[in-house]
């Protein structure tokens, strides 16, 4: 293959500042496959992909990319791309198969086997502790709406920080708190699969409980180290000027937004989210919030598209984060239409406007505490076919990073501490709901026979690393 490296390198008409990451992301039930093997118990993705009707084709990530053993190749890939960071999440039920009690040696190998070949390979090892991959038995005692779930996280946590933090500087505590809540157990599109409201409410209250918990356990240990959590924000806007579609606005950017936000960087719950859920009896201790609102060192940013809502009736958009999407993932959301606004979409259906990403940069600049920011996830999926000879042509998916990463040098000039950048996804892998169908990868990965082939988007992202920025 030719190596990524050999683009003819010109100055960047807009540069990033010197240090900035360059990454791409992954997440361990997405890629890692071997879902049977050296110990690891099961998640609660393995239960919910063999329940019928929630995964597209009953696909699982039993096999996936099988990166647990080709993560050498995929390492060397990373090196090719000119990465200088990779975020990768750390599977709990591989590293304590029953959520709570013994830990297991073999997964935790796993992941320092990972670590040193990133660190020989000189990119930086970025882990999320939590991808959506919550051991089954925690699950089976009430999952993240029972406050235990925090605790257990927190234990878990510090065991693999303890394990890995002499040689791991930046970590992640939990990846779109947003999903695992909401998707997980309100809608009931993302395991475990359960439409139960409240719960969905406490599930968020003891994700955020849990990173608290985790990052005073690992900071104590090493407060030279950088915590953070991966939050997945949307720019919010109404559909027109009606009143009625600026409440609308209101309501999803409370619950997608500052219901996650307000508590991890001011120390507090947005009054007027907590008026809308207050049928369910959401009341969260006020002694947790000192708990969430640690001090942050990184808040990582996935950004993928913007809500346009209306509060009135009429027409509502699909915005399926599953092909079976029926339940709302919105408690408390009152009467909300999601219209399309006209923007062309991704294959996900995801309307692209990079405008978005401006918008929720600056935003948190002056809303919210300054705290160094980071892309951790920004891509487009698509249903790809590769030419004859393995390779794609993504033009789409080089426009879409062009534009996101545009809106991020922009931010930058006007003072927004943004200091990486992660796209998602390095491989195409198990896109949940959706099974194999959906590619965000750089790399495209044949499934049958787990060949990888650099789409053009890798060649691309790669000669935008190496220049340290963006083309004319
Ligand atoms: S599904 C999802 N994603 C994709 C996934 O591969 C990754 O693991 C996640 O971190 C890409 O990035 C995240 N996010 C769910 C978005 C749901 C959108 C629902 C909109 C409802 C109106």
């Amino acid at each position: 293959m030719t190596s990524l490296k050999d683009d003819t390198s010109a100055a960047p008409a807009a540069p990033f500042p010197t240090g900035f990451r360059w990454g791409a992301a992954t997440a361990a039930y997405q890629i890692e496959g071997a879902a049977g093997e050296d110990g690891r118990g099961p998640s609660i993705w393995d239960t919910f992909c063999r329940t019928p009707g929630k995964v597209l084709r009953g696909e699982t990530g039993d096999v996936a990319v099988d990166h647990y053993h080709r993560f050498p190749e995929d390492v060397a890939l990373m090196a090719d791309l000119g990465l200088t960071a990779y975020r990768f999440s750390i599977s709990w039920p591989r590293v304590q198969p029953a959520g709570a009690g013994a830990f297991n040696t073999e997964g935790l190998d796993f992941y320092r086997r990972l670590v040193d070949a990133l660190l020989e390979a000189g990119i930086e090892p970025w882990p999320t502790l939590y991808h959506w991959d919550l051991p089954q038995p925690l699950e089976d005692k009430g999952g993240w709406p029972e406050r235990e779930t925090a605790h257990r996280f927190a234990e878990y946590a510090d065991h693999v920080h303890a394990a890995l933090g002499d040689r791991v500087a930046h970590w992640m505590t939990v990846n779109e708190p947003w999903c695992a809540a909401f998707l997980g157990y309100a809608s009931g599109d993302h395991a475990p699969g359960r439409v139960d409201p409240p719960g969905s409410l406490l599930a968020a209250h003891h994700l955020m409980l849990g990173h608290g918990l985790a990052v005073e356990a690992m900071r104590a240990r090493r407060p030279d180290n950088r915590f953070g959590a991966a939050v997945n924000l949307y720019a919010v806007s109404p559909a027109t000027g009606d009143p009625a579609d600026a409440d609308a606005a209101r309501r999803i950017d409370g619950l997608q937004n500052r219901l996650f936000l307000d508590p991890l960087l001011l120390g507090r719950y947005p009054e007027d989210v907590l008026a809308d859920t207050s049928r369910y009896g959401f009341t969260p201790p006020d002694a947790d919030l000192a708990v969430i609102n640690q001090p942050l060192d990184q808040l990582g940013i996935n950004y993928y598209s913007r809500h346009t809502v209306a509060g009135t009736p009429g027409e509502a958009a699909q915005t399926a984060s599953s092909p079976f999407a029926t339940n709302s993932p919105w408690p408390g959301s009152g009467h909300v239409r999601f219209v399309p606004a006209g923007r062309p979409v991704t294959g996900m259906g995801w309307e692209i406007d990079e405008s978005g990403l401006h918008e929720v940069l600056t935003r948190l600049h002056r809303e919210y505490p300054s705290v160094p920011l980071y892309i951790t996830e920004n891509g487009a999926g698509y249903d790809e076919v590769p030419d004859g000879d393995g390779t794609v042509q993504d033009a789409g998916r080089i426009a879409y990073l062009d534009a996101h990463l545009r809106a991020c040098h922009d931010a930058i000039s006007e003072g927004v501490p943004l200091h990486g950048y992660f796209t998602w996804s390095l491989l195409d892998n198990f896109e949940w709901a959706w099974g194999y169908s959906k590619r965000f990868g750089l790399v495209h990965v044949d499934y049958a026979t787990q060949r990888r082939v650099p789409k053009a988007s890798a060649r691309w992202y790669a000669g935008v690393i190496r220049r340290g920025g963006l083309p004319e």
